[in-house]
């Protein structure tokens, strides 16, 4: 059987002769690559020249986002339309939309006239992203500032026209021939509410417009429905037998309500119409999928890739084989820090394959990769090993042998421990019930009313805002409130606390403490730093927001200037957190370390690397940053 034949054998739930290999090597290579570290006999080897020496499946799901074939087909990143040779289909805008383009050091600005008006975008790719293998443009300037901007953008999509473009796309797939399936790109959203997350507006932010321009979303995502069934139209007609719809879901940022509303009809009108043609649909799942297994499953979606089971997330890969291989075909299932020497020693590494070739019996719907990707550090002896393994003892079905599965009340389910009661204060109940709700405009009519009562500020900002926020960071620790209901509380108690400010005695607000954070150099991520000083600054921290990939040498300057009580760091790559160390060592260097706290966290850290590294703590989530925080604050 040829690796084509496995893997779409798997796809179709149909057993294949064994377990199809389709480690995913982009982001690897280029880094390796770039410092000439490839190992000596692949020096002059391309990454799929690699994969086919040692008889792995090619991985071809991923297209090749910096490799547009002409500067159009990624030029409009920032507004989610891409074309590549992975794509079925070209694009093309209104006529009467004229665009200006200003490029200067890796930045891309446009802007978008329209006879609706004009709106702009930029977009950033570096050399220096490029050396750390990122394959995403980073999105500076999001189309979507304010509500002016919805009808623009909805105007360029309402008009913007897809045709058929396929001859890349084929001659691409007669390349891969039977060493692998080739993924075409339908979109990296999975709907259009989707699109406008991932797209238009700061990831954070999105949350904010969600609630406050909630009629300008809703014909928005009409227009930019217009352009997904387009999509639909286009794939449906093309060759693609299997259709990368979707990336990045993640139950705190897809968070389960948003996901079953906004997201599910599509993946299902897809799936319907796609499978009536025989194709199948596929999403990156990389990220927390928890909360989300039962939807996804059922959302009528064929293949979920990308999947990255404990330790790097929650769900441990006989949980998901257990509660999706019936309907989802599972690509994924090597979480990359197990390739990787200090995080993993050989023998855990080979104690994870052993438990994983158990766990996955009988091993129908199961198509081994790396997820999600190989990362730069990797030993790639532990991927020839996993080949090895695959050759040797991967002939299907697998026998469970004595492997024991999770007892199902001991497996994790949906989040569900239930949080404290809300201890209600006769006196203050309205705000609390405000800020609860995140109801910006009326907690700041009660706040005005209860101080034309006479009521003191203290009390007001004590008993009613910030009981209030402490329930909503319990509820989101618990997982009964997800990052909108967060970000909605804080800023209504944020708005309320201006009002409050003339009236507090002192600097009453900023006695928590003074928060300085930021995600370190090389990393881009950002909701989870930005979900952390929300937190904080709505429980009364003052906080700095130092950015995104901040070098070592800036935070310790921010530190200087700002005096903070408390220094964060954030990282969510395995190949930025030695930055954290570094920014310690800087601080000691200047003299600095003993005047102020370090804590860290990011889905990497734990709790051993911030001890190694010298940091003052670790927090896994942000209610306990917010802990944390109040702990080294006591301690000074
Ligand atoms: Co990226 N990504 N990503 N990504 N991404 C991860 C992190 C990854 C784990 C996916 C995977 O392998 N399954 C993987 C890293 C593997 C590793 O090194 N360990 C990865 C990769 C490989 C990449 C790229 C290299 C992919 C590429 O280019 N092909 C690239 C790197 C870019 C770069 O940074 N240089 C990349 C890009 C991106 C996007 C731009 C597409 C997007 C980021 C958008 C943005 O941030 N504005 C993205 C996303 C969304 C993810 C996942 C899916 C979700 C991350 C997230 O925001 N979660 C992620 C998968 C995962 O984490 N399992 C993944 C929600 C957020 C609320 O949680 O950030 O964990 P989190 O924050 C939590 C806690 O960690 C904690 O509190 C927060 C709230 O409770 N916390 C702190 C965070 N900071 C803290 C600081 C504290 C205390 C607590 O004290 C100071």
């Amino acid at each position: 059987m040829t690796h084509r034949e496995r893997i779409l054998k798997a796809i179709r739930g149909e057993m294949p002769d064994r377990l199809p290999f389709a480690p995913r090597l982009d982001l690897w290579y280029t880094a390796n690559a770039q410092s000439g570290t490839l190992p000596e006999k692949y020096r002059n080897s391309t990454f799929d020249e690699i994969a086919r020496a040692e008889g792995w499946a090619l991985h071809k799901i991923n297209p090749e986002y910096q490799k547009a074939r002409k500067r159009e087909d990624n030029l409009h990143w920032a507004l989610g339309i891409l074309s590549y040779k992975e794509s079925v289909y070209g694009f093309q805008f209104p006529p009467e939309v004229e665009m200006e383009v200003t490029e200067t050091a890796g930045r891309t600005r446009i802007v978008y006239h329209t006879p609706v008006g004009s709106v702009s975008t930029a977009t950033v790719y570096t050399e220096e992203m490029r050396k750390g293998g990122v394959s995403n443009f980073w999105v500076d300037e999001h189309v979507l500032k304010g509500p002016a901007d919805y009808p623009v953008v909805g105007y360029i999509f309402e008009r913007l026209k897809l045709y058929r473009d396929d001859a890349d796309f084929l001659r691409w797939k007669a390349d891969i021939g039977e060493d692998g399936v080739a993924f075409t790109l339908a979109g990296r959203a999975a709907s259009p509410m989707h699109h406008i997350q991932k797209y238009f507006v700061d990831a954070t932010d999105f949350y904010f417009h969600y609630h406050d321009y909630a009629r300008e979303m809703r014909a928005l995502e009409e227009a930019v429905g217009r352009f997904f069934d387009q999509v639909i139209d286009r794939v449906a007609e093309s060759q693609a037998e299997v259709v990368f719809w979707g990336s990045n879901f993640d139950d705190m940022i897809t968070y389960p309500a948003f996901f079953e509303k906004d997201i599910v009809p599509w993946i299902r009108k897809a799936a319907d119409l796609l499978g009536k043609r025989g194709k199948y649909l596929s999403c990156h799942c990389d990220g927390e999928n928890l909360g989300l297994m039962d939807l996804i499953r059922d959302s009528g979606m064929h293949v979920a890739e990308a999947v990255t089971p404990a330790p790097m997330t929650k769900v441990p890969i006989e949980e998901y084989y257990r509660r999706w291989s019936d309907k989802l075909t599972i690509f994924g299932g090597i979480p990359s820090i197990l390739l990787l020497p200090e995080s993993t020693s050989d023998g855990e590494f080979q104690a994870y394959l052993d438990h994983l070739f158990r766990a996955i019996s009988p091993g129908k719907r199961m198509v081994l990769t790396i997820a999600d990707s190989t990362p730069p550090g990797a030993v790639f002896e532990r991927l020839v090993r996993i080949g090895e393994k695959v050759e040797e003892e991967g002939r299907l079905p697998l026998e469970g042998g004595a492997f024991r599965p999770l007892p199902p009340a001991a497996a994790p389910g949906a989040r569900s421990r239930p949080s404290r009661e809300v201890v209600w204060d006769a006196e203050f109940r309205q705000v609390q019930t405000d800020v609860l709700e995140g109801d910006q405009a009326a907690v700041q009519e009660h706040v005005r009313d209860l101080l034309g009562k006479g009521a003191k500020a203290e009390e007001i900002l004590r008993r009613g805002m910030l009981s209030a926020m402490e329930i909503i960071g319990e509820r989101f620790r618990t997982g009964e409130a997800f990052i909108p209901e967060v970000l909605l509380s804080a800023r209504a108690m944020n708005e309320a606390v201006r009002l409050l400010e003339p009236h507090l005695a002192g600097t009453a607000r900023s006695t928590k403490g003074k928060v300085m954070i930021g995600t370190v150099k090389g990393d881009l991520h950002d909701i989870g730093k930005n979900l952390v000083l929300t937190m904080l600054k709505g429980v009364g921290f003052e906080t700095v927001d130092l950015g995104i990939d901040v070098p070592a040498e800036e935070i310790v300057r921010k530190v200087a200037e700002h005096r903070p009580h408390i220094l964060g760091m954030s990282a969510l790559l395995t190949t930025t957190m030695p930055q954290m160390k570094k920014v310690i060592q800087v601080l000691k260097e200047k003299g600095l370390r003993e005047k102020v706290r370090v804590m860290v966290g990011g889905a990497p850290v734990n709790e051993k690397f911030a001890r190694d590294i010298g940091a003052d703590g670790y927090a896994p989530d942000a209610p306990g940053a917010v802990n944390l925080a109040r702990q080294l604050m006591d301690e000074k």
